[in-house]
């Protein structure tokens, strides 16, 4: 033992000379491997490793994730342990000759069976996540899920309710460039949003992703997995969480200028309370359709209209109107938004397909559309103060 360690510490002395370290790097290299040593085992503060999750199918991720861990890391103590012990003990200096055989039958049969054993071992449990992980049937409720440039949208299936989730007013204020705003002052900066999902615990739920534009992935590490937001088709997931909270996530697959800006906020409530929620949204639903047949003053709508770009149109054209060239058109002076309001409301309603303009009559209701066409139509310059109503929003569609 004292010759192995006396050899170790010749040759760090050889390493260091031969790359002109000085005896204080050698002293930095040693302090810096004794630093991720002990930042190992904090690892859990830091939260390096997965999260357990809260739902019975993230917890079943994580148990498999750390036995398929512990093999590797067992393989790797022996793998390594048998190589360094083999080349110290078999040395040069020692007196060791190397053997001369090149071919040996009995140990290529060893070295192929037992990893095929190995992988064999691995994949039972692995292949019973899967599994699980596919087993979409029987749920009690069915949220789809949209991905848009840059924000998500959730319809509710059984209970009729559907919103747009955008990356919330503090954040989005903070992340514009010279905005001023210390980001570590915005609570969850960049990961909080205007309108989250809420969903009831206890409660087996079905997902349906999709996306309208191009690829997005919802992804929310608590609940175990991830998929991915395909335009033309829908994936499937479940979900069946155990613990009322907050739960945050983000889009996982690059999808433009705003990938990261895009984030997901699940607020998980008893049934009692998501009971509750519902009712209250139905309540909004029903007063936001009495009001569309309603005169609406240019006052309100440009109000309105206001929140509505910023949330929904300043990502692309940006808050002054202007646009970002070549890519985004700008509104201030635009041909269209200063035009007749006939071929403008097509625009928003039916976007124009093959371009990032998407068609806004999916997604947003007859009032902020009318919203925020008068915004435009009046805001940065632009002379038409003739309010756009949401009635004829609700006529168009109709066609
Ligand atoms: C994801 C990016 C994006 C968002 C968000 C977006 N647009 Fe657009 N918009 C575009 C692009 C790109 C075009 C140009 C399409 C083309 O090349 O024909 C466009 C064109 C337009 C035009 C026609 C302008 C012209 O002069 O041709 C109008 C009007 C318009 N958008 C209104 C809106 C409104 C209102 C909103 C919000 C409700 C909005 N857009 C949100 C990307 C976007
Ligand atoms: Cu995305």
């Amino acid at each position: 033992m004292d010759n192995v360690l006396k050899d170790l510490r010749r040759l760090m002395q050889v390493n260091g000379q031969a790359h002109g370290l000085s005896a204080r790097w050698r002293k930095a290299g040693l302090t810096a491997c004794l630093g991720l040593l002990a930042a190992g085992t904090a690892q859990a503060e830091y939260g390096l490793n997965m999260p357990r999750g809260v739902t019975p199918f993230s917890s079943n991720v994580y148990d498999l994730h750390m036995t398929i861990l512990w093999i590797c890391v067992a393989i790797g103590v022996l793998v390594f342990g048998a190589m360094f012990y083999s080349m110290f003990k078999h040395r040069k200096s020692v007196g060791h000759e190397p053997a001369q055989f090149s071919h040996s039958t009995k140990a290529e049969v060893i070295w192929t069976i037992i990893p095929i054993v190995i992988l064999v071992v691995m994949a039972v449990p692995a292949t019973k996540v899967l599994i699980q992980m596919e087993q979409t049937g029987d749920t009690d409720m069915t949220v789809k899920i949209t991905g848009y440039q840059w924000k998500w949208k959730y319809d509710y299936i059984e209970d009729d309710i559907s919103f747009l989730s955008n990356l919330d007013p503090a954040s989005n204020a903070a992340r514009q460039l010279g905005s001023g705003i210390d980001p570590a002052s915005v609570p969850n900066y960049l990961l909080e949003v205007d309108n989250a999902v809420v969903l009831p615990t206890n409660t087996k739920i079905r997902f349906l992703i999709t996306a309208e534009d191009v690829l997005h992935a919802w992804w929310v590490p608590e609940l175990g997995w991830k998929r991915d937001a395909i335009p033309g088709k829908v994936n499937e997931g479940w979900t069946y969480i155990e613990e009322p909270g907050v739960y945050r996530g983000q889009c996982a697959e690059l999808c433009g200028k705003d990938h990261g800006f895009m984030p997901i906020v699940i607020d998980a409530r008893s049934p009692e309370d998501y009971a509750a929620w519902v009712a209250e949204q139905k309540g909004e639903q029903l007063a936001e359709a009495q009001q569309v047949e309603r005169e609406w003053t240019h006052a309100e709508l440009f109000k309105r209209g206001q929140g509505v770009y910023e949330q929904q149109c300043a990502a692309c054209h940006q808050l002054n109107g202007e646009g970002l060239a070549p890519a985004f058109p700008a509104l201030a002076g635009s041909p269209v938004a200063t035009g007749p309001v006939d071929e403008h409301l097509k625009v928003v309603l039916n976007g124009r397909p093959g371009t990032a303009m998407q068609a806004f009559g999916r997604t947003l209701s007859e009032t902020d559309i009318a919203a925020a066409m008068t915004y435009t139509r009046s805001a940065w310059g632009n002379a038409d103060k003739t309010p756009v109503q949401p009635r004829e929003v609700v006529a168009a569609k109709r066609g």
